[in-house]
């Protein structure tokens, strides 16, 4: 089937859009819309292209593939978190996502991973070097980065998540032969902007190490303000390199932003690649100072 759409606004002028293969879906998939290649004059509104950048438009505007709603039967993609869109609608699979926590003045995208275990929302993903992670304040406070792949979605974002609701946080780590590990953690939330978005984690869990709440002072980052080269919120005053480079900002040496202590036993923001004078993304308690080439940082709501 052909799907054409005539509209008239109140001037009487006149607009059309023509879908091909037009179809719904089973009634269990609360008749989902399908339309293929569009041509017309009133914009191609059912598979809006939205782009996938976190620091663009807050919107997400395509509904192709979408259950039918009525005000008596709530089939949107609208959810608080990704958890509550996969409990609400199980067959649910990962992708780009509108979601509109307590916290949050506004609704924004996020990335799900839609796992059997539920719903989880990304809120760090690198694989490489294309996107930059050395970035300054502003950015990682709104995010950057494409939602499809690599992204930081920002502090003010996650500070939202983790305050409307209580989280576990997921980190997953690759090295460079492929072997994984994870740590998670209970109770994850951020402090306040003037706190510097302080991270907090509770109970641990994994075969990854216990890098953020290491016992150790200068390791631990339990407790500490987010810094950027262009907000230092870490606990180095002096600090020492390699036996002879002193330093007092921990960007300085581990690049990118994070919550640093004096500089402590993790950063997933470093910079690629590993030849540079700064050192690359690392999770002490799993695999030293050695490069880390895959990272994810995903939460999910109780
Ligand atoms: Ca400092």
């Amino acid at each position: 089937m052909t799907l054409r759409v005539d509209l008239w606004d109140n001037e009487g002028k006149t607009a059309y859009a023509e879908y091909k293969d037009f179809s719904l879906g089973i009634p269990q998939s609360n008749y989902e819309l399908r339309v293929g290649r569009y041509s017309g004059t009133a914009g191609d509104a059912i598979r809006d292209p939205s782009s996938d950048l976190v620091s663009g438009p807050d919107r997400y505007d395509g509904q192709n593939g979408y259950g039918f709603s009525t005000s008596d039967r709530d089939n949107d993609s609208c959810g608080s978190d990704c958890t509550e869109i996969k409990r609400r609608l199980p067959e649910s699979r990962s992708g780009v996502y509108m979601i509109h926590p307590a916290a949050s003045r506004i609704p924004f995208k996020v990335y799900c991973e839609m796992g059997a275990d539920g719903g989880w929302t990304v809120i760090q993903k690198r694989t490489g070097a294309a996107v930059s992670f050395e970035q300054n304040w502003a950015s990682y406070e709104h995010g950057f980065g494409h939602l499809t792949w690599d992204h930081w979605l920002g502090l003010n974002k996650i500070r939202w998540l983790t305050q409307s609701k209580r989280m576990t946080l997921r980190v997953d780590l690759w090295d460079h032969e492929r072997k994984t590990a994870y740590a998670e953690y209970k109770d994850f939330n951020l402090g306040i902007p003037e706190s510097h978005y302080e991270i907090h984690v509770g109970r641990y869990s994994g075969t990854a190490g216990d890098a953020i709440r290491d016992p150790n002072p200068y390791d631990g980052q339990n407790g500490l303000g987010f810094s950027t080269s262009d907000r230092d919120n870490d606990n180095c005053d002096l600090c020492i390199f390699e036996f002879d480079i002193a330093f007092h900002k921990c960007t300085d040496i581990y690049g990118g932003g994070w919550w640093f202590s004096g500089c402590g036993s993790a950063n997933l923001n470093g910079p690629y690649p590993h030849t540079s004078m700064k050192r690359s993304p690392y999770w002490k308690t799993w695999k030293g100072f050695h490069l880390l080439t895959a990272t994810r940082m995903m939460i999910k709501s109780e």
